[in-house]
């Protein structure tokens, strides 16, 4: 695959992170990266983008590598995607297709499928009209409304109208039982923790560290979770799902936000969130101000952790990519804050650090163990040894109705099954 940043303006290095991000999203479709260029434009070509030279010599390059796919990581006319795709015999994908392809791969829950379509079609139909617009121009104006090309548009942008307000009435059905959806929807035993953070920061090979060391990923339980889940068996025993999210992505065209959103819903499920960030990257300041601003759209506030629900840990990676004087900084910094939000130096490249995040997330979802209490008919002692073998018992009584009063400790996962077990007696959980 070959692959063109145009970069109109702004400095070098910027252009070379944005390249960085640009060739971090093509892989996050499983893309070959075989070749990625900065080009710099004086000016920009209606028909093709790129001057004559370039597109020639892109031609070659496409041909060499015999390359499928061209992307351009910039906003492409329908026009000059076409005339591109025919000059270099290839498919070309701008910054947004390439996007909305990413965000239909991870849309998991029934929200973030209806607004990446949403955002899909809303695209198409900006296209739509885009390109009816440009063969008015070409047909010399008005005259030749009603032309046969025009109906058919015309068609085509009444078809999208009409999907696009059936997914309207869909989602705001969807946001209504939200609530319940997610209920349901919370099948496996265990914890959920959600990496979050930046397109590059180094996710997916956190991800796969983690749970490449852990027998439990190999386990059948999660045999047929999507590959984004997995589970892991911490080094005191606790077992997680580890959940891999869909990155941040800098400069997100506003059509897209509601569906990056959409995709994250997930998170708002975890028990604890990796924000895991390339503390090597030179704008890792801007994108920790992102990730926490639309943290805290979704609820979840990254400064507090006063909630159990959403205990948070910033994960500093790359760190083998930190000079002896950075890294020590970085560590100095990282040893000052408490410890409920200390963050924690590692390299997935290397590993280093890995284990004390594995402690760290122990840790957390130890404090996040959440009490219930309840009353239990003191017939039912099945009941009560149930409750010796499954949870922490932390005080048991007899009250004066003759009722066993139960304190119990257990991972906020159990806690609904617990509950529901004991549905009549269960008094609301104290944290
Ligand atoms: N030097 C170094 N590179 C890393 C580290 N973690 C990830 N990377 C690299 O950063 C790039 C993006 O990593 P990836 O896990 O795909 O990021 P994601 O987009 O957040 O999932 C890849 O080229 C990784 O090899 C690290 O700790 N150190
Ligand atoms: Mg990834």
């Amino acid at each position: 695959m070959r692959r063109a940043a145009a970069q109109a303006a702004g400095g070098e290095r910027s252009a070379a992170a944005k390249l960085d991000e640009a060739i971090g999203l093509a892989r996050a479709i499983d893309l070959e990266v075989k070749q990625s260029g900065i080009v710099m434009l004086n000016a920009l070509r209606p028909a093709t983008y790129l001057g004559k030279g370039k597109v020639d010599e892109i031609a070659g390059l496409v041909k060499s590598f015999e390359a499928g796919i061209v992307i351009m990581d910039c906003a492409l006319t329908p026009v000059q995607q076409r005339n591109l795709e025919k000059a270099w015999n290839a498919k070309v994908l701008d910054r947004t297709a390439l996007i909305l392809e990413i965000f239909g791969r991870r849309a998991h829950t029934r929200e973030g499928a209806l607004q990446v379509e949403h955002a899909h079609l809303t695209y198409q139909k900006s296209r739509l009209v885009r390109s009816w617009t440009h063969l008015e121009r070409q047909r010399g104006g008005f005259g030749f409304l009603g032309g046969p090309g025009e109906t058919q548009l015309e068609a085509d942008r009444r078809m999208i109208e009409e999907r696009l307000a059936k997914i309207e009435s869909e989602l705001a059905k969807v946001k209504r039982t939200r609530a319940l959806h997610r209920k349901s929807r919370r099948r496996v035993p265990y914890p959920i923790v959600a990496l979050v953070g930046y397109t590059n920061a180094g996710k997916s090979t956190l991800f796969n560290r983690m749970t490449q060391a852990s027998v439990l990923s190999a386990d059948m339980l999660f045999a047929t979770l999507d590959p984004t889940l997995r589970g892991v068996a911490l080094p005191h025993g606790a077992r997680i799902i580890l959940s891999d999210t869909v990155g941040f992505i800098s400069d997100l065209p506003t059509m897209l936000i509601a569906a990056f959103r959409a995709t994250l819903e997930e998170v708002i499920e975890a028990d604890v969130i990796l924000h895991v960030r390339d503390v090597s990257h030179e704008d890792a300041e801007a994108q920790l101000q992102d990730v926490e601003k639309i943290l805290r759209e979704l609820g979840i506030d990254a400064r507090s952790d006063s909630g159990h629900k959403h205990a948070l840990i910033e994960v500093w990676n790359k760190i083998d990519r930190l000079g002896k004087s950075e890294r020590e900084r970085l560590t100095n910094i990282a040893e000052r804050r408490p410890p409920a939000d200390r963050p924690v130096p590692v390299s997935a490249l290397t590993g280093e650090g890995v284990d004390m995040l594995a402690a760290t997330i122990e840790a957390k979802l130890a404090a996040g163990r959440v009490l219930i209490e309840l009353r239990i008919d003191p017939a039912d002692g099945a009941g009560v040894s149930w409750l010796h073998r499954h949870t922490e018992v932390i005080d048991k009584t007899i009250n004066e109705e003759g009722h066993i009063a139960m304190t119990v400790r257990v991972d906020p996962a159990q806690a609904a099954a617990v509950k529901a077990k004991f549905a009549l007696t269960a008094h609301p959980e104290k944290h």
